[in-house]
């Protein structure tokens, strides 16, 4: 006999450890931990999300004839941690063997193969490249883009293909995508779900031992299971996907959602597979339902940029997450955990993710990543706060993400420059401006706008690393062109206001 380890985010009836057990013979092992619910401060929301999915999974494994060995987080006798309730299940049942699917975390992997059992580690055949996939692509080149990978699994799929040429004649359709949205716009609502007895028990759970996390655990609506996340699919499609390319970018105070999936934790925990995603994608283009940018911008963010960062993430190593090649060593500051500010764009982002633990790619990016960037914010504060909040965040996919691409900490592995901005993107991209206590067209005095200051600042700071970047030139031709008495007042008011912040003043 022996164990199959299954784990939070592999709910998926087909992972690798299940296809390789012997349901007649062998014992599924699934067990909630003090370890994984506590490593970092989890939004509530995440944890009931990954309990409540666990205890369906379970419960539809056991209905197909498996035996499963379930430790619930208040189980007596519940060991604390994976290595541990693997022990504790071993010394019962003397199995000796362990069939696990690889954990998405380092962390994870690295305690697994220090256990005094056998463990099998198979590789996660969820993702449609594999390791030896992206390494054969990545191998030699000078460069890892996105681009060129996302080209060749469009090769590998066929997906928006014409034979061997793409689909409508371009790769990618974002020049197309970049629309500020209206308040007017119709936007579709997404699909939420109301929680049955089984969810109010983990919801009980959560708020009792998770209460004082950063978070609102209530309202939930989360699916926690593979028919509910499917219906979730079937709405984006119908209703937002159609709108999706034009306004990826947008960002709204009264629509937090826009016309985003909201799919990425279904995705990430197993519920939803993501090359069905994509083709069902691709079946609402060629069905005349939705247009070709709206079709290529979904799919290249699944196929292209979700296995892009996996590939990526564990290339890196181990110690990729700790990278810090720009030496940035401020603190987070308590804004992010919900401290009052100022600055409406990141009291809208940071009040969302405080309700929904979810903001969309470009709040994420431009708005809390951008901040932290120019204020020069230690990266590992920075990719703490993104593992905890967000009820997608596991560290395959935050830590490239937050560490490479938003905080440029992996000195230009991902990103090509780093994604900074002033307040302008934000202005065009967004009506937070608008009720905002600073003033985005202010380049300098007590009201102006901290992304302003901050931008030009971090510019100045880094132009030993940045000044010879072709991509970032027409960027210092702006600073150096200001005259140098205007260029010194930003670079003094720019250093008072990191100094109000670390000083703790609301800012
Ligand atoms: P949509 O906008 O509807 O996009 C569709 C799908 O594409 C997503 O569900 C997701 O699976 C995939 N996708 C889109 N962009 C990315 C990307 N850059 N990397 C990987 N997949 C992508 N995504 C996570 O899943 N987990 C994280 O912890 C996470 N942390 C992030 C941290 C930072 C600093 C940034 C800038 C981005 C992060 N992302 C993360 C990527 C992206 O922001 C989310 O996948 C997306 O916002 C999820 O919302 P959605 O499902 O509505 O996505
Ligand atoms: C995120 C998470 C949480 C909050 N709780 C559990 C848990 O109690 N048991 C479990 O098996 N997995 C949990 N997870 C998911 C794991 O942290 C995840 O599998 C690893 O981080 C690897 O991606
Ligand atoms: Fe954000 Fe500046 Fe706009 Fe205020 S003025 S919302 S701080 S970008």
């Amino acid at each position: 006999m022996r164990l199959v380890l299954v784990l939070g985010d592999q709910l998926s009836p087909g992972m690798a450890a299940l296809k390789a057990a012997d349901r007649d013979r062998d014992l599924v092992v699934m067990a909630e931990v003090g370890t994984e619910t506590g490593y970092v401060p989890h939004h509530p929301k995440k944890i009931a999300l990954i309990l409540a999915a666990m205890r369906k999974f379970a419960g539809r494994l056991q209905a197909e004839g498996w035996r499963v060995a379930y430790s619930r987080l208040d189980d007596p006798d519940n060991a604390g941690s994976i290595p541990g309730e693997l022990l504790r299940r071993a010394s019962e049942t003397g199995a000796k063997e362990v069939i696990a699917t690889e954990p998405g975390e380092w962390r994870l992997i690295e305690a697994l193969g220090e256990m005094p059992l056998r463990v099998t580690m198979l590789e996660d055949d969820r993702f449609i490249a594999s390791h030896a996939d992206f390494d054969a692509w990545a191998e030699g080149r000078k460069a890892l883009r996105m681009e060129y990978f996302y080209r060749e699994m469009r090769r590998k799929t066929g997906l928006l293909m014409d034979g061997d040429r793409p689909a409508g004649g371009k790769w990618n359709y974002d020049r197309e995508n970049r629309k500020p949205a209206r308040d007017d716009l119709f936007a579709p609502k997404p699909l939420w779900f109301s929680p049955d007895e089984a969810l109010e028990e983990v919801l009980g759970l959560v708020e009792d031992r998770f209460g004082g996390n950063f978070g609102a655990l209530r309202p939930f609506g989360y699916a926690t299971d593979p028919g509910q996340a499917g219906q979730v699919l079937d709405r984006f499609i119908a209703e937002a996907l159609p709108l999706f390319g034009d306004y990826q970018d947008a960002m709204l105070s009264g629509n937090r959602f826009l016309y985003h999936s909201l799919i990425s934790a279904y995705l990430n925990i197993g519920l939803l597979d993501p090359l069905d995603a994509c083709r069902r994608a691709e079946a609402a283009w060629k069905g005349g339902k939705v247009p070709i940018n709206a079709a290529e911008g979904f799919i290249r963010q699944i196929l292209g940029w979700r296995e892009y960062v996996r590939g990526i993430y564990f290339r890196g190593g181990p110690d990729y997450p700790r990278q810090n090649k720009l030496n940035h060593q401020r603190k987070l500051p308590a804004l992010y955990w919900g401290a009052e500010t100022r600055m409406n764009c990141l009291a809208h982002a940071v009040a969302q993710t405080r309700d929904e633990a979810y903001a969309h790619h470009i709040q994420r990016l431009m708005i809390t990543g951008n901040f932290a960037l120019i204020a020069g914010i230690d990266p590992a504060e920075v990719h703490e706060w993104y593992l905890s909040v967000y009820v997608d965040a596991f560290e395959w996919v935050e830590a490239p993400n937050t560490v490479g691409m938003s905080q440029f900490a992996d000195g230009g592995v991902i990103a090509s420059k780093p994604y900074v901005s002033s307040g302008s993107y934000i202005s065009r991209m967004s009506d937070y401006c608008g009720g905002c206590h600073y003033s985005v067209t202010a380049r300098t005095g007590e009201r102006a706008c901290p992304f302003n200051l901050l931008y030009w600042a971090f510019l100045d700071r880094h132009r030993d690393r940045f000044g010879g970047n072709p991509r970032m030139a027409q960027m210092y031709r702006t600073w150096d062109r200001m005259d140098a008495a205007h260029r010194g007042t930003v670079l003094e008011e720019a250093g008072q206001f990191l100094h109000k912040m670390g000083r703790g003043d609301c800012i």
